[in-house]
């Protein structure tokens, strides 16, 4: 993919057409969480920064497997709580959640019988905490998800990326997908009840074949599941977006962003460059008047506490959502496209307009179209005084920005 969406509507991922994917379409926004054992080092090794995501230490510092494997006898998350993560994503207005289950470091955050190097066999805290969080998201309604690093595994000695113990000429790589990641994914997909999405990731050099293989697997399984288009070569049910990147315009695909809140997935202690939630907020309208979903990444601490500028971003976002989430759950792009600091957004004969910087004055000047009736999503017993000039429409909305982050206005068609 490269990891651009692909615009060949012929072809999946993303063709818009596929029913399994309707809650999905209706979802918009999800929350990501990547946690493992390079939380502990946070971006630190040996007293020296790493440069890069928190969850590439292990390769960034080129840590030998003898090296890294040692922390996991150092995970000790006590402060986790399923039902904490899961009550936060609900109060964000997340509607699904997709957690590490194993990422490229290798660790598994699930009890493996593929290995003892998972949170069950190899650490101190010896809960299986996907168990623990599927139980929490079946209570809450929420969805789940699980990411899991398909090529690179830097720990198995056939998996891709680890070139530093292990010689690339002897890997037994189409070994590693068959005979690990494959029964892998079946526990993931037998173990821990409904399954709504195979989150992989970095698909590299992977066959046609082995991605076919992986796709045909977790459909046969639960068919209902859904995988991400970074299952490698144009294979999957919805393509995805580089990351952390909103396309310009309309795409007419299923698609997701995955993204940050400030510049890493994985925890690291030194990075403090947190959008704004009136930025997180800008971005999910955008997404979605663009047809996207938004997967917006958490990264938990060591000790299992995801970090209090995230959790304050997020219940800013669902108090904005409480308001207006009309706006965005179960809607499509709107009519108009490409205006800047507006959005528009639609459903049920609704156009949702999205004003990101109100104008002086409260006057918006919009290209014509066929309205009846406006009224400010947070505020229906007022309706707002419209009148037509030249090619324009003109509502007069109050002077004083309603909503500082984003005013939604209704209009009827
Ligand atoms: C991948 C991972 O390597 C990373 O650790 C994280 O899990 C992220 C969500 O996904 O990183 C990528 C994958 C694709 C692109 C960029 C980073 N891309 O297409 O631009």
């Amino acid at each position: 993919m490269d990891n651009a969406i692909r615009t060949d509507r012929s072809q999946r991922p993303g063709a818009r057409t596929d029913p399994r994917l309707d809650w999905w379409r209706d979802a918009k926004f999800g929350m990501f969480i990547h946690w493992g054992l390079y939380a502990i080092p946070a971006g630190v090794w040996n007293e020296e920064a790493i440069p890069g995501i928190g969850e590439w230490i292990m390769l960034r510092a080129r840590i030998p497997v003898a090296e890294y494997e040692k922390l996991a006898a150092a995970f000790d998350p006590v402060k986790f709580d399923a039902a904490a993560w899961v009550s936060l994503a609900k109060r964000a207005g997340q509607q699904y959640l997709v957690i590490t289950a194993k990422h490229h470091d290798g660790f598994c955050l699930f009890d493996s019988a593929l290995t003892d190097y998972d949170i069950v066999d190899a650490t101190p805290f010896k809960r299986d905490v996907l168990k623990e969080l599927a139980e929490a998201c079946q209570r809450e309604g929420i969805k789940l998800g699980f990411y899991y690093s398909q090529t690179q595994d830097w720990h198995h000695p056939d998996g891709d990326g680890n070139d530093w113990d292990y010689d690339e000429a002897q890997k037994d790589f189409d070994g590693y997908i068959h005979n690990y990641v494959a029964p892998q994914v079946r526990e993931l997909l037998t173990k821990y009840g409904p399954i709504a999405i195979i989150w992989f990731d970095t698909p590299k050099g992977i066959t046609t074949e082995q991605s076919q293989f992986l796709l045909d697997l977790v459909h046969e399984i639960q068919p209902a599941c859904l995988v991400c288009g970074r299952l490698g070569n144009g294979l999957g049910d919805y393509a995805s977006a580089n990351d952390n990147h909103i396309p310009g315009a309309l795409v007419d695909l299923d698609w997701e962003t995955p993204a940050t809140i400030n510049d890493t997935w994985g925890f690291k202690r030194d990075d403090h460059n947190w959008k704004s939630a009136r930025e997180l907020i800008h971005k999910l309208a955008d997404i979605v008047s663009k047809g996207g979903a938004y997967l917006l990444n958490v990264g938990p601490t060591a000790e299992g506490i995801i970090p209090q500028p995230s959790v304050e971003r997020l219940e800013a976002m669902g108090e904005w959502l409480a308001v207006n989430g009309e706006s965005i759950y179960g809607t499509r792009p709107g009519p108009i496209q490409g205006m800047d600091g507006y959005r528009t957004t639609q459903k049920d004969g609704k156009i949702y307009l999205h004003v990101f910087d109100w104008p002086q004055g409260g006057k918006l000047s919009l290209p014509k179209l066929a309205v009846t009736t406006a009224h400010l999503l947070a505020d229906p017993s007022q309706q707002l005084r419209m009148s037509q000039s030249g090619d324009q429409l003109v509502i007069q909305g109050p002077t004083a920005a309603p909503d500082l982050d984003n005013t939604v206005v209704v209009l009827e068609l």
